[in-house]
This record gives C-alpha cells, structure tokens and sequence, in this order.
C-alpha cells in the first residue's frame, strides 16, 4: 500500500510543513527522514501557530504516528524542548517513535559548526548551526554516535572517547577553543538515553509492517532538491538527502513501495545561506517579496534571499525526484503585481540553457531569461476552488505545470489549514 513521498523542489520552506498537516488526517505515519533541527516547519491551525524543527509536523494530527527514522540526526537537548513545548499546549507526543540506527548531534558538533563557518569567512555555507553538517561527516567516517549506543554504557565510552581525542584536537589546536570533557558528556547522554528509551524502536521494520497491512506512510523531506548534497548547489547544501531517493535509505523502506512522490513547490523562490540563485531580486521587489511572503528563517531568523520563480530548477526537481504532481503553495503572495516573471531558461555566455549548466562555474554566472505573465489584482486568500481564481492566476498555474512537467494538484493561497484549493 502507499508510501508518499513529500519533496521541496527549489531551496528549502516551500510550505512542507503546511502540506504535511493537510494529509495529515488521510495518513497513518508521517516519517521524517533526513535532516534534522535544521528544519523548520510552519503549522498554521486556526489562531494557533507551530513552528517545528526536529519533530515530523504529523505530530499535530492525533492519529497519526510520526517518526525519527534511521536518516535523521537527532539532538537530543532540542528534541526534549520541542516536546515539552507542544505538550504544554495541550499537544500529545507520546505516540512518536525514534530509530535506534539515527545518529546524535553531539556538542562538539555544533561547536565545530559554528567555528568552522567563522573560519571560511567569505566562503561560508551559511548553515544554521545546529551541527548538522559535522553529525553527517562523522556518520561516512564511521566514528558517528547512534541513539542505540546511549544504552550501553561501555561502548558510549569507546566511541565518544575515540570522537573526543580528534575534536578536541581540532577544537583546541586548530579554532583556538576550549577542549570538551568526556564525563560531563557521558554523564549528560546517558540521562538522555533514559529519557529517550521509550521512544525507540526499530522503525524501518515498524513502517514495512505498516506497508504491508495497508496502511499509508507520508515521507517528509525537510529542505529541498537544491539543497540536496548530490543534486543540490554543491557545496552550498545541508548535509542530507531531502530528494525521494534519501526516502529510501532514510526510513528504511523499498523504492518499489513509493507510489506518489508530491514536490512543494513556492509560487516564487527563496533561499537562506550562501551560493548561487539566478533569479535573487537586490533591488525593491526582492524586498516586496521578503515582505509579502512573510520571509523570515524559522530556526534562525534570517532574511531569506528572494527571486521570481525559476521553472529550470521545478523541471529539475521533477526529474531527480520522479515528482508525480506539485503543491504550488504562495500563489496569493503574487497578488498584486502588474505582470508575473518566470524564468523560463538560462543565458551562459552568449549561449541558451533550458537546463543546469554542467558546472557550478556557469552556473554562478547565468542570466535569468524571463517571460511576462499577466498579474492578478484581487484578493484570493478565500478561494477554494481553481475555477475561481482570476484568470491570470490560472494561467500563471497551467504555465507553471507546462514547464516544471508535472501536474499541479493543490495549490496554497494562505497559511491556513483551509486556505488551499484542490484540484484533482
Ligand atoms: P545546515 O545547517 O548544515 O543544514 O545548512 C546548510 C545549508 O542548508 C540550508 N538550510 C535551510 N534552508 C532553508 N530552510 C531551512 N530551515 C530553516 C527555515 C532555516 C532558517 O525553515 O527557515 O531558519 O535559517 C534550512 N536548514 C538548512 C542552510 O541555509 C545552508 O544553506
Ligand atoms: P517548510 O520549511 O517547507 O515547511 O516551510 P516554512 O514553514 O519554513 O515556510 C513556509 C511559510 O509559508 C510558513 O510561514 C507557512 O505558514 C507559510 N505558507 C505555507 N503555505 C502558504 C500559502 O499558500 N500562502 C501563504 N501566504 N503562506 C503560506
Ligand atoms: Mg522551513
């Protein structure tokens, strides 16, 4: 039975969040499968708003079992805080379930984190540094800490001992910092252990088993294609898989057993952090944007980079994802412009791209190459059907569909849980 599979198709904060808690009564498990407190993921419900950063955003749906599958890097300190916060406003945690396989940020991550972006200067990332990218690095060089090594106290010792001799060494040596103690971690994960325990399980026999008894499973990516470290704008990407092939391997289940793979796609683009985004706006409209669309990192609180929409990266996103059909969330953002850009291909010295370029080099150095679309004056925040729209807005939807490749099937005109239209 159904595994979906949910995907951002530009840079990140595309709307998952919201789209998540759409399904959110139609499905049985919402699974997170890479990433971690990175994330953060807006929940509107009625005058309450959630902003959630580790926990899968089907954690607001009652009877749904979210889940930390094996793919996750988890952090323990902010996991605790994020369920305390949502109980203490009447929201029920208990039915969560973490993998034993998925690796823990530990603080001499997020200390080289923040040091090392310091370090690059100019050349920084602009993570969110959370200790996402060193957790990652750790896990392929096979020294990585895994939920499951909490309950043993033996081999936490060997492994944080063995970790601790080269980040100390780093942490002094090389950023000039204070080295970090060994009981003072050992005493502080093991009480986290505890704490987590009777959340753990094996979570990729849990979802196959679900699967089988035809149940659904929604798959949450966090961030976005681009941000992928394969298929994104390397090495300006998290350290993840957020693509439908990272689904896979992050919970645990079998490519056969996707049989829906949904891109978020925003109306218009933006990206936090560092590297290149053909159509950023520098000039008032990127501001207009910023604005209008309400902007703003969720984890950090950074402005996010704004441009018009880029219909290569959406037919990217498509390809490397399988993307069967888009939520084009944001469309109300655009109201009010006299006409609606969207980049339609690339100029790259002279010569046209209706692809990435081959090399990040040119891909740094593109020209956005633009058509004009009639914009749209009224107010379509309380529309709830296609038919409805103006009729540049629907025009501006099927062009959308026509050159990102895939059919769009809801589209988002507000932050609420009502505010979206379905189409098929
Ligand atoms: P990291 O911290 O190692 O994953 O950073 C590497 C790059 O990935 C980007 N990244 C994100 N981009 C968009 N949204 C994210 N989540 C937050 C949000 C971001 C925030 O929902 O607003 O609050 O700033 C997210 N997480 C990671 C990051 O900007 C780097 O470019
Ligand atoms: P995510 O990381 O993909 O979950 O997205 P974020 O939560 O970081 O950013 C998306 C923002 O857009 C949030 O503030 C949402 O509440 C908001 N949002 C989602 N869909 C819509 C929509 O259709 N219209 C408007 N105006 N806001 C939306
Ligand atoms: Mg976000």
């Amino acid at each position: 039975m159904p595994a979906i599979t949910l995907v951002g198709a530009q840079w990140g904060d595309e709307g998952k969040g919201k789209a998540t808690d759409l399904v959110g009564n139609r499905v049985d498990y919402v699974v997170r499968y890479q990433g971690g407190n990175n994330a953060g993921h807006t929940v509107v419900i009625g005058d309450q708003s959630y902003a959630l950063h580790l926990l899968p955003s089907g954690i607001l749906s009652p009877d749904v079992v979210p889940v930390i599958a094996n793919g996750v890097v988890v952090d323990p300190a902010i996991l605790f805080e994020e369920i305390r916060g949502l109980q203490e406003r009447g929201v029920s945690c208990e039915r969560l379930l973490i993998s034993a396989n998925a690796h823990l940020i530990m603080p001499y991550h997020r200390s080289l984190d923040k040091v090392s972006e310091r370090f690059l200067g100019k050349s920084r990332i602009g993570t969110t540094g959370r200790g996402i990218g060193p957790t990652y690095a750790d896990k392929i060089a096979r020294m990585g800490i895994r939920v499951q090594d909490m309950f043993d106290p033996k081999i936490l010792r060997q492994k944080v001992e063995l970790a601790l001799h080269d980040k100390n060494q780093l942490l002094t040596k090389i950023f000039n910092r204070r080295g970090l103690d060994l009981e003072q971690i050992l005493d502080e994960y093991l009480e986290y252990g505890e704490q987590l325990r009777p959340y753990v399980a094996d979570t990729g026999l849990v979802l196959n088993r679900a699967l089988d008894e035809g149940k659904t499973v929604y798959l949450e990516g966090s961030q976005g294609t681009l941000l992928d470290i394969d298929h994104g704008t390397y090495p300006f990407v998290t350290s993840s898989s957020p693509t439908a092939g990272g689904a896979c391997s992050g919970a645990g289940i079998g490519p056969t057993r996707m049989t829906k793979v949904v891109g978020i796609l925003k109306a218009y683009t933006t990206r936090v952090g560092s590297g290149p985004f053909p159509t950023e706006l520098f000039d008032e409209a990127g501001d207009w944007l910023r604005q209008a669309g309400h902007e703003y990192g969720v984890t950090t609180g950074r402005n996010r980079r704004c441009g018009w929409f880029d219909a290569v990266i959406a037919r990217y996103a498509t390809r490397v994802n399988g993307i069967t059909d888009f939520f084009l969330t944001k469309l109300d953002v655009l109201t009010g412009l006299e006409q609606v850009p969207i980049c339609v291909g690339y100029d790259v010295a002279g010569t046209h791209h209706d692809e990435i370029p081959l090399t990040q080099t040119e891909f740094h150095h593109v020209t956005p190459v633009y058509e004009y679309l009639p914009g749209w004056d009224s107010d379509i925040s309380n529309v709830r059907s296609f038919n409805e729209l103006p009729a540049a807005a629907q025009t501006y939807v099927r062009r959308i569909e026509e050159l990102a490749g895939a059919p769009v099937s809801a589209i988002g005109v507000g932050p609420g849980r009502d505010q979206t239209l379905e189409l098929r």
